[in-house]
């Protein structure tokens, strides 16, 4: 049985959401954030004490991006992946990092100056910074949204949406969508609506 480690609406919720798609059988852990102060016995399954962690038998994964491909190619096949044959597949892993990379990790440094750290150690300054960048890295996906398209690979709903449409849940609870385009919008309310979404959120509400 696969274990996942959750925070409630943290990165780890790609994972939930990508088992929830694949209708896989799993155990929900789910803990006080931040686990690494809240629930410090977490530190001896994961010593780095961030989430996601995902267990599988031998398998131990703390990438958020990586666990929804993992998932789809070990218990695929799947449409929710792209293979090496399909012309979209690097834009299908592009957009695995990218959503981590480019566009959540920007939003972690907002949160942590604005919320996470004590009323003295904040930091308008890198907040507003890393905002911008938010931002500006946000174009791309207005860009990639423009041509009418639904979904950002292959004509369907993969796991790089998984991961992108997670980076706007950060987003909106962060308050920084009011900056969606129309077309991120339109997008984030397409990927919200899929019955798995809605299935993982419940999982983590009973969690
Ligand atoms: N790149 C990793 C980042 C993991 C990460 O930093 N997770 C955050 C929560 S979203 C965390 O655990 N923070 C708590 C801490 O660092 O103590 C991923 O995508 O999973």
């Amino acid at each position: 049985m696969i274990e996942l480690y959750h925070c409630r609406d943290a990165r780890s919720f790609r994972a939930l959401w990508a088992l929830e798609e694949m209708g896989l059988a799993y155990t929900l852990h789910t803990m006080p954030f931040p686990p690494r102060f809240l629930a410090p016995e977490y530190l001896e399954q994961n010593p780095l004490g961030t989430i996601p962690l995902m267990v599988d038998g031998e398998t131990r994964m703390t990438e958020s991006s990586a666990i929804p491909h993992y998932l789809a190619t070990r218990y695929g096949p799947t449409p929710l992946a792209l293979t090496p044959d399909e012309p979209d597949y690097g834009l299908y892993l592009d957009w695995l990092h990218r959503s981590e990379a480019t566009l959540t990790f920007p939003q972690t440094i907002v949160l942590r100056y604005t919320r996470l750290e004590p009323e003295e150690r904040r930091l308008q300054q890198a907040a507003d910074d890393y905002t911008q960048w938010f931002f500006s890295r946000l174009k791309h996906l207005t860009r990639a949204l423009s041509d009418g398209r639904e979904w950002l690979c292959a004509d369907r709903f993969t796991m790089a949406d998984i991961c992108t449409a997670y980076a706007l849940l950060l987003a909106k609870d962060l308050g920084l969508d009011y900056k969606f385009s129309p077309e991120i919008a339109a997008y984030w309310q397409r990927a919200s609506a899929r019955p798995a979404f809605h299935a993982a959120k419940a999982a983590q509400d009973e969690g």
